[in-house]
């Protein structure tokens, strides 16, 4: 199949905003009262408009509304939801054969999709890949392997950094609340040194936050003792912190210099989200280890740890696996995925992204002192909230604004260790002339809102 035509990437969904109720409509409402019934409590809804359709840059509900999709199910469906090259290749496989399990016997889809990723991120060293099912998974698989290869226990995370919700990557990430908040005790050897965080470092550059948090692992962790330092090149729940320059290589060339194996937390940062294939490259960097998730399969659960071959082959025979990883289904989808975002150019498409948002947003930071930061890179943007004057976060303006839009029908997202980030993360097919209507909705709340 070659790439498809914009048209069929929109699937047949009508790209435009269009609400028929209220948000949400009745047949939402009447679903949300079944899930409260039938779901967990400890799992939130953000916005309770429940989804029949999507494609391009547009959610369906089951009330008819058109909803502009601005965070695609978390820098998941970069390439779009229901993409007919991953829709091709998950409707073949799934006729198919739909599991043997590749521990046991195995079959070529995975090792396309390892060879793809070997030779798609940074470095042109030799790679080994494992899959898995999510991207907290693949961050215990890569703390399991780097401590295999070094023969070292400690692990060495950042303020803000988010890695997941399992026992392990709890541990790893920063966040208590919703995160953390009564689910200890957590997994030991983990320590947490400083981030860059330019808008709340008082000055202070990336290099002079490298050396802080060197400095700490040096004085209180011992670098000889250290087996990973895991980072996320921008932290995404941490609020879109994009690091100073120099910070993030400074920390790279630490690890190097140390023995300690660098993992690239790139499970949201990669894929094409930030302009370049992974957020990682813009520093010129290159990791030891690289877990990647979600954009990778086009909404199919599949996740990777990809690697230096010396240290990806130091675990013992047996010692990496899982009943689903790097299932056949999820596989198809992630190549169907990966050859889209090849075909088109997906990092031509995400600093196109970039160029319409960027300039939109400063210049509402300049209208709107609540405004006190617009960062990112490529369909990874973000503005930081604050009381104006201040830096001090305004968190209930971030969940303000957020409602706003919901009720007009645009899909967004807040995030942050204060809640007070205002996150965009539009798939790669998102139409420019939706894009621009969701900013003009985002102003509108500002008009209202933050007088
Ligand atoms: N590492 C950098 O962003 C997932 C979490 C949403 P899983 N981020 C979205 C939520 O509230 O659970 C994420 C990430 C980074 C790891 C993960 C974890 O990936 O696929 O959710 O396990």
């Amino acid at each position: 199949m070659s790439a498809p035509t914009t048209q069929e990437v929109h699937g047949g969904v009508p790209q435009e905003r269009r609400l028929v109720t209220s948000i949400p409509g009745p047949r939402s409402t009447a679903l949300q009262a079944r899930k409260v019934n039938a779901v967990s409590a400890g799992v939130g809804v953000t916005l309770p408009v429940y989804i029949t359709k999507a494609g391009g840059g547009v959610l369906v509900d089951v009330d008819g509304n058109h909803l502009i999709d601005m965070g695609s199910g978390i820098a998941v469906t970069t390439v779009g939801n229901a993409n007919p090259m991953v829709v091709a290749g998950v409707q073949q496989q799934v006729a198919d054969f739909t599991h043997t399990c590749f521990m046991v016997t195995p079959y070529s889809g995975y090792v396309e999709v390892c060879e793809a990723l070997n030779r798609l991120t940074p470095g042109d060293h030799e790679k080994r890949s494992a899959l898995f099912n999510s991207g907290a998974e693949a961050v215990e698989n890569a703390v399991k392997i780097a401590r295999a290869y070094t023969k070292r226990q400690a692990v060495v995370v950042v303020e803000h950094g988010y890695h997941g919700r399992t026992n392990l990557t709890m541990a790893l990430t920063a966040k208590s609340m919703p995160y953390k908040h009564s689910f200890g005790p957590f997994a030991p050897e983990v320590y947490r040194v400083p981030t860059s965080y330019p808008f709340r470092d008082r000055g202070l550059k990336g290099p002079e936050m490298a050396q802080i948090a060197i400095s700490r692992i040096e004085k209180e962790i011992g670098a000889g003792n250290v087996a990973a330092i895991i980072i996320e090149p921008i932290q995404g729940e941490g609020g879109f912190i994009v690091p100073g320059d120099g910070y993030y290589a400074a920390m790279a060339q630490f690890a190097t210099d140390n023995g300690i194996v660098f993992v690239a937390d790139e499970i949201q940062s990669g894929f094409c989200r930030t302009g370049d294939w992974f957020a990682s490259e813009y520093e010129g960097v290159v990791p030891d280890l690289i877990t990647t998730a979600k954009g990778i399969a086009g909404g199919m659960p599949l996740a990777g740890v990809t690697g230096r071959a010396e240290m990806m082959d130091a675990v013992h025979g047996g010692g990496l696996g899982g009943t689903y990883g790097g299932n056949p289904v999820a596989c198809a989808a992630a190549l169907g995925a990966l050859r889209w975002m090849e075909e088109v150019d997906a990092n031509g498409l995400a600093k196109a992204i970039e160029a319409v948002m960027l300039p939109r947003l400063r210049s509402m930071a300049e209208r709107f002192p609540a405004i006190g930061d617009v960062r990112g890179r490529g369909a990874m943007i973000a503005i930081e909230l604050v009381k104006p004057g201040t830096i001090d976060p305004d968190a209930d303006l971030a969940a303000a604004l957020n409602k706003h839009c919901h009720m007009h029908g645009v899909v967004t997202l807040t995030t942050g260790t204060y809640g007070n980030v205002f996150r965009f993360l539009p798939p790669l097919t998102m139409p420019v002339p939706l894009l621009e209507e969701a900013l003009t909705i985002l102003e509108a709340g500002f008009e209202s809102l933050a007088t």
